[in-house]
């Protein structure tokens, strides 16, 4: 699908020196994986996050929570790079220094090509155990049925049980990663921010950091978010239609 974008839009791209994309889990729908809010095919229509994504729920169920988890972890070892995500790296190769922020937890930017993306809610690849010393844990893949519980592996250091490695409800954000993600904010000439409902914090924080800081802040999302008066253009589309577009436009 054609996408028209404003020229303003390439030429303020052309013309930045540092650009952080920022990315929710609108940017991977389109590759097969649900967002958490979206009311049709959102993953908290169909399971309640308080009882999913905390802390005290995997201590008061650790099955379910794993097997929620794991079901996660098949879907999007089964899914691929969508042309957001390689546009999205191709960003990257065009304006050297450019950061990718992500509050995604599957994999797909890297294996779009993307160098290291901040990940601000860590990753369903890096589990690790619940003991003092947070092991990180070799986890064999599974394939458990969509709200299928599977008992979590043990850790083979301490014998704690294994958790998955994101950030849950009530925590803090890795903290080497949320400093990354305010530096490239704070420093960055443009920052887009691509499929995120910014009602998360701290993450929603970042595009209202670079606002601050004086960079030009551009949304693409297919719906209007609380992140639209934050933003000098909303660009009303999908991640696949208008990144690839913006980059076309832009090189
Ligand atoms: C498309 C598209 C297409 C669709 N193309 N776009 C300040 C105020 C109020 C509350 C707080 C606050 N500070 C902290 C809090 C508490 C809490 C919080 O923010 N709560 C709010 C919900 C009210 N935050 C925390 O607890 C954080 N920790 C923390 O702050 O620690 C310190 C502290 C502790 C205790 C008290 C106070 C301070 C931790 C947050 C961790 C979030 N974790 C999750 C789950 C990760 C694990 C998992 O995957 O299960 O991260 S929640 C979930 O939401 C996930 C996401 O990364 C995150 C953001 O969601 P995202 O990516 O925006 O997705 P959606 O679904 O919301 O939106 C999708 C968007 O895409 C939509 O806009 C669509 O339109 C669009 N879209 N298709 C482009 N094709």
């Amino acid at each position: 699908m054609e996408t028209d974008l404003p020229s303003a839009v390439a030429t303020i791209l052309r013309r930045a020196g540092r650009v952080v994309v920022f990315t929710g889990a609108g940017m991977s729908a389109e590759s097969g994986v649900p967002t958490f809010r979206d009311d049709l095919t959102g993953l908290w229509a169909r399971f309640d996050a308080e009882q999913l994504a905390t802390p005290e729920a995997f201590h008061a169920d650790p099955d379910l929570v794993w097997g929620w988890y794991e079901w996660r972890r098949a879907r999007v070892r089964q899914a691929e790079p969508n042309p957001g995500h390689l546009a999205t790296a191709e960003i990257e190769t065009l304006i050297p220094g450019s950061v990718v922020i992500t509050q995604n937890v599957d994999d797909l930017h890297e294996r779009a090509g993307s160098r290291a993306p901040v990940h601000l809610h860590g990753s369903l690849f890096a589990p690790r155990c619940i003991g003092a010393g947070a092991h990180p844990a070799d986890v064999p893949d599974t394939d458990p049925e969509e709200g299928g519980r599977l008992p979590p592996p043990r850790c083979a250091r301490c014998g704690a049980l294994v958790r998955p490695g994101v950030v849950w409800f009530g925590e803090q954000l890795p903290a080497a990663a949320l400093d990354a993600a305010i530096e490239a904010a704070s420093t960055c000439d443009v920052l887009l921010t691509v499929g995120t409902s910014g009602v998360v914090y701290p993450a929603a924080e970042i595009p209202r950091i670079a606002r601050r800081c004086g960079a030009t802040v551009i949304q693409v999302n297919p719906e209007p978010t609380p992140l639209d008066r934050v933003c000098a253009v909303n660009l009303r589309g999908t991640a696949a239609q208008v990144l690839p577009a913006l980059v076309e436009a832009a090189r």
